[in-house]
């Protein structure tokens, strides 16, 4: 019999495929669109569907599992201290990315991250456009579709890419660690933005970037890739140095390996 862990992985895995192919075919009208906090902050039709449809898959097999999703995050009893007895909470975010997915329709993905309270389980991240799954289960390794994942061996500072989702935000709005991070961009080699923190998480997973900086980041955003990032060797923490939390949005640095998180928190961060 499979276990408790192994069966969930299977089921997320044939939802997200079956989600990310309605989503790829997806011809989106102007009417499916709209404004949540403003005009850089969207949410589409899409978006809401492919949310509805993971929730209500997830909550047939798993009538007691809990589901933190970014659209319908306040719904009644589904917060991470509702999973009952052993069950777990999934974290979903039906579109990350979703201002790529309007304007360019690629970069965005689907997160799907499973954890038996504290402890996670598995995390699975779909770019669509790219038909690229980025998955791992705890102990076990990360993957690309079938290619394992090793974070870069990078340590030097001027050899580094950094990617961060949201320029505005680390760069020019101001906030505590903004001046450490403007020498940062200054000190490696290059500033990536692709506007998805998942894919921008699986990007250093995967060895394409070193370090990761998100002012804005919320369970939905992270909780995935973050298992996906540390089964590849990876690290991640909130950008004040404590252990980044399950249950809370945060400001967010993740790294290539622990020692250059630590590196750069203590250099760039620490005291700003
Ligand atoms: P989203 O596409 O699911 O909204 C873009 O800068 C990245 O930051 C995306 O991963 C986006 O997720 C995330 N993000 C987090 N909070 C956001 C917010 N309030 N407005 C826009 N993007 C946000
Ligand atoms: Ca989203």
């Amino acid at each position: 019999m499979k276990n408790f862990a192994q069966e969930r992985f299977d089921h997320a895995q044939e939802l997200i495929y079956q989600a990310g192919k309605v989503l790829y075919q997806a011809k989106l009208e102007q009417s499916a669109i709209s404004e949540k906090s403003g005009h850089q902050d969207l949410v589409t039709r899409w978006d809401q569907q492919t949310e509805q449809f993971l929730r209500r898959s997830i909550l047939a097999a798993y009538p007691d599992d809990a589901i933190v999703g970014e659209e319908y995050s306040s719904m009644g009893g589904e917060s991470a201290a509702m999973a009952v007895n052993n069950s777990c909470t999934w974290y979903i975010d039906p579109i990350d990315g979703t201002t790529n997915f309007i304007n360019q329709h690629r970069h965005y993905a689907i997160s799907i991250g499973c954890y038996q309270a504290e402890e996670p389980l598995f995390g699975l991240v779909l770019d669509v456009e790219q038909q690229e799954l980025y998955w791992a289960c705890r102990g076990e390794g990360a993957f690309c579709n079938e290619t394992q994942l090793h974070t870069s061996q990078r340590e030097q500072i001027s050899q580094l890419l950094l990617n961060t989702p949201g320029v505005l935000y680390t760069f020019l709005k101001p906030h505590s660690c903004r001046d450490g991070l403007i020498r940062l961009a200054h000190d490696v080699r290059g500033v990536r933005s692709m506007g998805s923190v998942a894919l921008e998480l699986c990007a250093v997973a995967a060895g394409e970037s070193d370090l990761l900086v998100a002012m804005r980041s919320s369970p939905w955003d992270h909780n995935a890739a973050r298992i996906i990032l540390n089964e590849a060797g990876g690290s991640i923490c909130a950008l004040s140095g404590q252990p980044l939390p399950l249950d809370s949005a945060s400001p967010i640095l993740a790294a290539n390996s622990q020692s250059l998180l630590q590196k750069i928190w203590r250099e760039y961060c620490q005291g700003e």
